[in-house]
């Protein structure tokens, strides 16, 4: 076995990740409805470039060549998201067989491949005919997305292996509700702590819906930060504890410990009113799960700072007195992310302290974006690419040495595809995208080098068994 890769423990499971409207296309064919990207995309001056996901990877269509892709790859799982559009293309209500069928043939091709298949069920494309009725601000969202699961499930639930209820809450409340530069786009304060509890309620919803119909593995993916204060000031520590209320215990407080985070107050005042929650939902939130997904980038580093809105009552539910800072001397990827493993190993590991009890982990996406182009010969160099993932992979290992439980990893992601806001510029594939020659897909050196890793770690496997 070579000695240049990571060696991980034999029954470790490697895959890819993709979601449905960075890489599908297919935006109006066979009933899909529209979801809150196709409106957001469409708006001027909200994507880069005026970017959709109208065509994206045609992926709905190349999907037989995306798996042959995945299968010389050699993966042992694949995770991609149902567009709940696709599937039920007014929100709730009418289910459209042929939003269903698709998956069913993806699911089919998968398995005739040898490959397992990780389901995401939400990776940010709400229904548009939800948003108009107030989108996650409404419990009743909550109660559709839990009749989508169930439709789901019921058609693939004998072949999926592991479920993903949400992918990134974090995102869809408080980049999509308080931030605004992600669908809906809006900017608020209330309802986006109100989105932020209705996505946690719509998790534990669905996890009751898959247990019904007898779903094996079954979690969540969060987007959890490794924060640190940009100094031991007084102020800082104040800033640093708020920013962790955001992005870290308003996810893990609820699904882990069974309680409201603690710090609330001192983060939105009289913006966390509460009149979203009732009495019962912490039980359904923290119902019992198979495995957490978590998903790693890059460190934060923040320091204290005003309120960009002085006026209360018109701040959002980002606005917490907090500056984002970048103290690392590292390279930086095209999307701006400082390169530190090191804060990959220290998340994992402050996260096993503080929950004890967490389920086991896979890291669900992890990657970076490079600007890549493919040379004359037709090869894809992506050295840069390769040292993150192998570093990343590293760090990992350090922290599974030091006791904390992962079951697997999956790279985002197989294709370039549409990075959201940043449009197709961002390029996070270890296969490229040729976007303007019938979307052509050719494998980068990544793909190459993950390719070979994977191929070391089975035959150790073999060699261990
Ligand atoms: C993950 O989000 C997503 O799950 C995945 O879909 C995405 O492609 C991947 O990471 C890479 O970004 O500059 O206004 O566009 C990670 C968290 C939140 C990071 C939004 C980028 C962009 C805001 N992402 N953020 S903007």
């Amino acid at each position: 076995m070579s000695t240049d890769f990571p060696v991980f423990p034999p029954g470790f499971r490697f895959g890819a990740a993709t979601a449905a409207y960075q890489i599908e296309g297919a935006h109006d064919e066979d009933g899909r409805g529209p979801s809150i990207w196709d409106t957001f995309s469409h708006t001027p001056g909200r994507t880069a470039e005026g970017a959709t996901g109208d065509v994206a990877c045609d992926h709905y269509h190349r999907h037989a060549e995306d798996v042959r892709l995945l299968t010389d790859l050699g993966v042992d799982s694949y995770r991609f998201s149902v567009s709940w559009p696709r599937v039920v293309p007014q929100g709730r209500g009418a289910v459209n067989g042929k939003g269903l069928d698709f998956y069913d043939r993806l699911t089919d091709d998968l398995l005739a491949a040898g490959i397992s298949p990780a389901v995401t069920l939400y990776h940010w494309d709400l229904p548009q005919a939800l948003e108009d009725e107030g989108g996650w601000r409404n419990r009743a969202t909550a109660e559709a997305f839990a009749e989508y699961t169930a439709a789901v499930a019921e058609r693939l639930g004998d072949r999926v292996e592991r479920w993903i209820t949400l992918n990134e809450p974090y995102c869809s409340a408080f980049v999509g509700y308080a931030e605004g530069r992600h669908a809906p786009g809006a900017q608020e304060g209330t309802g986006a702590l109100a989105a932020a509890h209705h996505l946690l309620l719509a998790h534990g919803l669905a996890v009751r819906a898959l247990r019904e119909a007898g779903a094996r593995e079954v979690g969540i993916t969060l987007n959890l930060d490794r924060i640190e204060a940009a100094s031991d000031s007084a102020a800082d520590l104040a800033a640093l504890r708020r920013a962790e209320t955001l992005h870290n215990d308003t996810w893990t407080e609820p699904l882990f410990a069974g309680r409201y985070p603690t710090g609330e107050a001192e983060t939105w005042g009289a913006l966390a009113d509460g009149s979203y929650r009732r009495e019962g939902d912490l039980e359904v939130i923290g119902a019992p799960l198979d495995f957490v997904g978590l998903n790693f980038y890059r460190p934060l580093t923040v320091v204290d700072a005003p309120h960009r809105e002085p006026e209360p009552a018109l701040r959002t539910a980002v606005d917490i007195g907090v500056r984002e800072t970048d103290p690392y001397g590292t390279r930086h990827t095209t999307m701006g992310w400082p390169v530190v493993p090191e804060s990959f190993t220290a998340l994992l590991l402050d996260l096993k302290e503080r929950y004890p009890s967490l389920p086991p982990a896979f890291i669900t996406e992890n990657g970076s974006a490079e600007a890549d182009v493919v040379s004359p010969d037709g090869r894809v160099d992506d050295a840069d690419r390769v040292s993150y993932l192998r570093d990343h992979l590293h760090a990992l290992l350090a922290a599974m040495d030091a006791g904390m439980d992962v079951r697997g990893y999956y790279v985002w992601s197989l294709l370039d595809n549409f990075e959201w806001a940043r449009g197709y510029g961002q390029r996070f594939g270890i296969v490229h995208v040729d976007y303007d020659n019938d979307a052509k897909r050719t494998p980068k050196a990544s793909y190459g080098w993950y390719r070979d890793l994977i191929g070391a770690h089975r035959a150790g496997r073999q060699d261990q068994s």
